[in-house]
């Protein structure tokens, strides 16, 4: 059982800590934790606590009769206080006699100053425990990734033929969601961002309603969801012929990043392989138009553990999907981002993400 292994390995972090309890509340790991699919919104009223004895999750009538169906068959056993969540949580720590409860940093603090107050033991902030664990992907958790990067490789497939002048960035955005979604993905796994000409520059730029004109440099960074897994890729195109400059940046970035993806393999710190990118763009003249990282994590989340940057010690292992994706942004010019996801193994390397790489000249 999937929700076993899981509770199994936080149940060994709990011990090694000497901590009694742990409370988890965070939607992302609930998800994970418990295996439950098609339950919880990103709102959910929803919190885990496990100790070495037991498993509750408690939630309100809301969730309530989802929840008892997907626990059939799990560690899980549910409750629904009549009162709130947290004010039953904390009375049941107490009834069971517990010391000393671990919560995830990422509460919101109105909610630890309650469960501090309330609750009789000591009480201690953790971090990332859960999301240690959701860093080295199941095979399950793998084929949902590839499923999702395959939809947006569809999506851009689709796109190329929309690309025309006049068409504007919140229209290919809106498009390219479309396609996503009327061909199994549950939403999208974030905003499509669609950046084009000068925005181009901008890793993050907003979508706007700038049409698109020849010249353009137009970056799109998108993702897929399936069952709950997200994927994330990036592809840059020219509107029309490339300049020469445009050309020699994008033949810089494919090359960083055909370059890195080759340096993936089980074991390498997520600095290395930054480094890898890093030192080829800075050859070339374009180190300083590099600033963010050169990848992270992708799971539940769009970003999770681990991270691929220069700030990166820890390595990266096998069983981790990643992604790749170096950039070059010149302001008042435009920028290139080309990224993949990738899935980490022993030796090497799988590209999840299949759509072509060549400089595209619509
Ligand atoms: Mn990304």
């Amino acid at each position: 059982m999937i929700a076993d292994r899981r509770v199994s390995a936080l149940r060994r972090r709990l011990g090694d800590s000497g901590l009694s309890a742990i409370l988890v509340s965070g939607i992302a790991n609930v998800r994970y934790l418990t295996g439950f699919e098609d339950v919880f919104d990103g709102e959910a009223n929803v919190a885990l606590v496990l100790t070495d004895q037991v498993a509750r999750l408690y939630t309100d009538s809301r969730y309530s009769e989802a929840c008892e169906i997907a626990a059939d068959g799990t560690p899980w056993r549910v409750h629904v206080p009549k009162e709130s969540v947290y004010t039953e949580l904390c009375n049941d720590l107490d009834a069971d006699g517990l010391k000393g409860l671990a919560i995830e940093a990422s509460v919101p603090y109105g909610r630890f100053k309650f469960i501090s107050e309330k609750f009789g033991g000591r009480v201690e902030v953790v971090d990332q425990w859960v999301e240690e664990i959701r860093r080295t992907k199941e095979s399950g958790e793998i084929e949902r990734m590839a499923a999702a990067a395959e939809l947006a490789d569809r999506a851009f497939g689709h796109i190329l033929d929309r690309l025309v002048p006049g068409v504007t960035e919140a229209q290919i955005a809106l498009e390219l969601e479309v396609h996503m979604r009327s061909h199994g993905s549950e939403g999208v796994a974030f905003e499509p961002l669609v950046a084009s000409g000068p925005n181009s520059s901008r890793p993050h730029a907003r979508v706007s309603s700038r049409p698109l004109e020849a010249g353009d440099l137009v970056t799109m960074d998108f993702g897929a969801r399936v069952r709950g897994y997200c994927s994330d890729m990036t592809r840059t195109v020219v509107m029309g012929a490339a300049t020469p400059r445009q050309a020699e940046i994008y033949a810089a970035v494919l090359d960083a990043q055909v370059s890195a993806i080759d340096a993936v393999k089980s074991g390498v710190p997520g600095l290395k392989i930054d480094a890898v990118a890093r030192d080829l763009l800075t050859e070339r003249g374009f180190g300083e138009y590099f600033g963010h990282g050169l990848g992270h994590g992708v799971g539940l989340d769009v970003h999770e553990l681990p991270s691929v940057s220069s700030r990166a010690r820890e390595s990266v292992l096998a069983g981790a999907v990643i992604t790749i994706e170096p950039g070059v942004y010149v302001p008042g010019f435009g920028g290139v981002r080309i990224e993949d996801l990738v899935l980490v193994e022993d030796g090497g390397c799988r590209v999840l993400s299949c759509a072509p790489k060549h400089l595209i000249q619509i």
